[in-house]
C-alpha cells in the first residue's frame, strides 16, 4: 500500500477507537472525561496534525452516523462535534519535536513535548465546549449558578479527567513503546 493510504487508514481505525470508547456510559453525566481522546491524541502525535486533525473529524462525524448527537441548535453542533472534535487533532503539532527529540534520545524533552500537545489539543477542545456551554446550555444550570461558572465547573471537570488520563496513556506509550512516536513509513 501506498503510505498516503495506510496512513489514511491508520487515521480511521484511530477515529474507530476513539468512538468505541466515546460510547460508553457517560457515569457521571457531562462530567465524564472522553477516553476517546486518548486513541486520538495518540494517533495524533504519531502522524501529526494533518492526519491528526483528520481522524478528529472522522470521530465528530461518527457520532452523527451513530445517533449519538446531543442536538440542541445547528450552531452548537457545529461547534461542539466538528471544531472541537477536530481541534483533538492539533497534538500533532508537536510531533516534530517530539520526533526529534526521540531521535537524539532525549527522553525528557520529549515527555515535555508530548504532554503539551496533549494539553494543547485537550484544552483547545474544551474551550468550545465551555464557549457551547455559555451559550446554548445554560438552561441546565442550578438555580443561582451562572452560566459560565456551570460551564467552567462541568466542562473544566470533564477537560481536567480527560487531560488525566491521557496524560497517564502518554507516559506509559512513551516509555514502553516510544516507536509507536516514530513510524518507519
Ligand atoms: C455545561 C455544558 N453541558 C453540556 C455540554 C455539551 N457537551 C460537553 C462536552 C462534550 C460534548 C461533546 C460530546 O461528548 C458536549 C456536547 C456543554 N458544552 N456544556
Amino acid at each position: 500500500m501506498s503510505k498516503n493510504v495506510s496512513v489514511l487508514v491508520e487515521a480511521a481505525i484511530f477515529a474507530a477507537l476513539a468512538m468505541a470508547l466515546s460510547m460508553l456510559p457517560d457515569f457521571a453525566s457531562w462530567f465524564t472525561p472522553s477516553f476517546g481522546a486518548i486513541p486520538l491524541i495518540l494517533f495524533s502525535l504519531r502522524r501529526g496534525p494533518k492526519y491528526g486533525i483528520l481522524a478528529g473529524l472522522i470521530w465528530g462525524l461518527l457520532h452523527f452516523v451513530l445517533g449519538k448527537v446531543y442536538y440542541l441548535s445547528i450552531s452548537q453542533v457545529l461547534i461542539e462535534y466538528i471544531l472541537a472534535f477536530a481541534c483533538m487533532g492539533t497534538a500533532g503539532f508537536l510531533t516534530t519535536p517530539l520526533q526529534k527529540a526521540l531521535k537524539s534520545q532525549q527522553t525528557k524533552s520529549a515527555l515535555l513535548f508530548a504532554l503539551s500537545g496533549a494539553c494543547l489539543a485537550t484544552i483547545l477542545r474544551y474551550i468550545w465546549h465551555y464557549v457551547a456551554g455559555i451559550i446554548f446550555w445554560s438552561s441546565y444550570a442550578p438555580e443561582g449558578m451562572s452560566a459560565s461558572w456551570y460551564s467552567f465547573t462541568v466542562n473544566g471537570t470533564a477537560g481536567g479527567l480527560t487531560l488525566f488520563f491521557v496524560i497517564i496513556s502518554i507516559v506509559i506509550l512513551l516509555k514502553s513503546q516510544p516507536k509507536f512516536f516514530q513510524p518507519n513509513h
